[in-house]
């Protein structure tokens, strides 16, 4: 992670990496998206999807361009600068989204102090918890409705009062931005950064494709459900299986005391 970026991350709580991937990589994962999408019902908000949200999982399954994402270089070099040396991957999953689909309503936005949800920097060191990296598969403008947040929320000691989130976290509101993203790019943002995304308002659906990274030794979500199928793992390097080991840092079974061999797979 360069001084550029440190200086960024800190600043906004999020850091765009142009490049990720290729033009072809994208396309490639927009078809490999379409053929497993799922209609969801309600959105994470609990609105009425009304058939403007759809959820592709099990995307290792399908190979490339998902497996290399598990630890592409551009975006390792900054989460171990700013999570921890050794890393998992909690989830990922793409959300498509098509054109008037209710809100992703803003979330996150202080740093609580929990292991999942903090912020501190010590000694030029940045510590931060459970972090995603959203990959944009097309070219975004801030009028589509993409990733939206509250640049530098991710310091904030204090929650959002109550009687205030409604005017404060509009989306569309005055401390609200959206951000533009390069196909081919990666957001990558602490969830401690109050977040969310409009509504998406491009003819052509959003594929949003998202993977959320914690310190190897920590966990927020569930893992059973989540850990790719041995046909995925199949796929792996050694080093991409440590990332859906179980969590922990230190004194494990003989085999495996720090946590850097594949447990699965
Ligand atoms: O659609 C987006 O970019 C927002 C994603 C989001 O809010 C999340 O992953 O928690």
């Amino acid at each position: 992670m360069n001084d550029r970026q440190k200086y960024l991350f800190d600043l906004q709580g999020y850091l765009l990496i142009e490049d990720v991937l290729s033009e072809e990589d994208c396309d490639l994962a927009i078809e490999k998206i379409k053929t497993r999408v799922q209609p969801m019902k309600k959105t994470p908000d609990g609105y009425e999807s009304n058939g403007t949200w759809e959820n592709a999982a099990r995307l290792y399954e399908a190979g490339e361009p998902f497996i290399k994402l598990i630890d592409d270089p551009k975006i390792t070099e900054v989460l171990t600068a700013i999570i921890a040396p050794a890393l998992r991957c909690e989830s990922s999953y793409s959300f498509v989204r098509h054109k008037g689909c209710p809100p992703f309503e803003m979330h996150g936005g202080n740093r609580g102090g929990g292991v999942n949800f903090r912020y501190d920097v010590h000694n030029g060191q940045i510590y931060t918890g459970l972090t995603v990296v959203s990959i944009a598969l097309q070219e975004i403008s801030e009028q589509d409705g993409g990733f939206a947040c509250i640049p530098g929320s991710h310091k904030s000691d204090f929650a959002v009062p109550v009687e205030d989130r409604k005017e404060l976290f509009a989306l569309g509101g005055s401390l609200v931005r959206n951000i533009a993203t390069p196909k081919g790019a990666a957001i990558v943002f602490t969830e401690t950064l109050a977040h969310g995304a409009a509504s998406w308002q491009n003819d052509e659906p959003r594929y949003g494709l998202f993977f959320k990274f914690n310190d190897r030794a920590a966990i927020y979500h569930a893992q059973e459900q989540r850990r790719p199928s041995a046909e995925a793992l199949a796929q792996m390097t050694d080093a991409q299986k440590c990332y859906f080991n179980l969590a922990y840092q230190a004194f494990g079974p003989p085999e495996n005391p720090r946590n850097d061999k594949p447990q699965f797979g």
